[in-house]
């Protein structure tokens, strides 16, 4: 039997090339190995306000971002988390076995709360346990992501652990999976950040839906680091990540990327930088719009349909082992 993996991503925003380096570009290349399930997380994209007829739309549009990227309908199964009401309802019951104290040491809630914990959502400090049920609902082998979710799978995993030890086993023990290179792409305009789609300096990412003057403007706007040796070096951040971005979207290997760039200066490398990328999100783009809002339904209700199958057998075996009741 295949082992399974599980992902998703948040139908808020613009989804950048850090998102696709980090994750989409992995599940890809994941999906004919496993069994695979992509979810758009639309429950988790509350945990901030959203405008609803914006988040409507983002839910389909980040379908066709998943299906544009070549994750094939056919081959996995593509979803909207509301779809199946086991999410929230593993959710509650994970809340149940967290801490506050595990949850208070979760870095993305301090971040994306600002520091003002008394005014920040309780949603948003939930949100890795919402991730959690995500997961473990399918009986998840391996989760594909980029760095920024490492704590939030271990989460993923104490809880499993402690629920199979307190009640009985009843999770799989899920292990990350963080690509060796691409796992965290910095901002273009600060690379000591990661590129973020909640970024306000719209500089410092590249979205997938960027046209090819947008990119070639950013890219020739991104802050490099003093020296000129194009070389990966992760003392100078900002080449680095280019460097890297360069690598992930052409598929050179590190060595041809330095040989290809020997002797030439920044002016050159982002030039061709922006060339490459600009190739590469092409066919990306021109596959966006290729699936009609009927067809896309279609995917994602028979995609609902079969996780739903394997989530109300994992909450059935969960409410049995705590004696939850539940008469029909
Ligand atoms: P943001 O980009 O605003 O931080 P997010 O991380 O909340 O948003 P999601 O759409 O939920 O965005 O993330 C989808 C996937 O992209 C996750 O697996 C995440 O780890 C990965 N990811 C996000 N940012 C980066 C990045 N800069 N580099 C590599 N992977 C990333
Ligand atoms: N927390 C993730 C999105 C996410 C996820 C998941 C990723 C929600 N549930 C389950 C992997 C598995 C994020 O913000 N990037």
């Amino acid at each position: 039997m295949k082992k399974r993996i599980f992902s998703g991503a948040q139908p808020t925003g613009e989804l950048h090339i850090g998102n696709y380096l980090g994750a989409l570009k992995n599940w890809v290349a994941l999906q004919h190995e496993y069994e695979s399930f992509f979810c758009i997380v639309n429950l988790h994209a509350i945990t901030l306000p959203q405008n609803p007829e914006v988040l409507k739309k983002k839910t389909l549009d980040l379908a066709r971002i998943y299906l544009a990227s070549g994750i094939d309908p056919q081959v996995s199964t593509v979803f909207i988390q509301a779809d199946v009401a086991e999410h929230a309802e593993l959710a509650w019951v994970l809340s149940c076995v967290s801490r506050m104290g595990e949850l208070e040491r979760m870095t993305q809630f301090k971040d994306k709360g600002k520091g003002n914990t008394e005014r920040a959502g309780v949603g948003l400090f939930t949100y890795p346990v919402l991730m959690a049920a995500d997961i473990l609902l399918y009986q998840t082998d391996l989760v594909p992501v980029g760095k920024d979710q490492k704590q939030h799978l271990e989460l993923s995993r104490d809880l499993a652990e402690r629920f199979n030890r307190d009640y009985g086993d009843a999770f799989v023990i899920p292990e990350p999976f963080i690509p060796p290179v691409g796992a965290s792409i910095q901002s273009l305009q600060d690379p000591q950040k990661k590129m973020s789609k909640s970024d306000e300096n719209l500089n410092g990412s590249i979205f997938l839906l960027d046209d090819a003057d947008t990119v070639t403007k950013k890219i020739k706007r991104a802050v490099t680091d003093s020296g000129t040796d194009i070389k990966f070096d992760e003392s100078r951040p900002a080449i680095n990540n280019l460097l890297t971005i360069y690598h992930l979207v052409t598929d050179k290997s590190v060595a041809e990327c330095e040989a290809n760039f020997d002797g030439k200066g920044y002016g050159q490398f982002k030039t061709e930088l922006a060339e490459a990328v600009v190739e590469f999100l092409r066919p990306f783009q021109a596959r966006v719009a290729d699936y009609a809002d009927a067809e896309l339904e279609k995917i994602l209700k028979d995609g609902a349909e079969k996780a739903r199958a394997i989530a109300r057998e994992t909450l059935r075996d969960v409410y049995e082992k705590m004696g939850i009741v539940r008469l029909s």
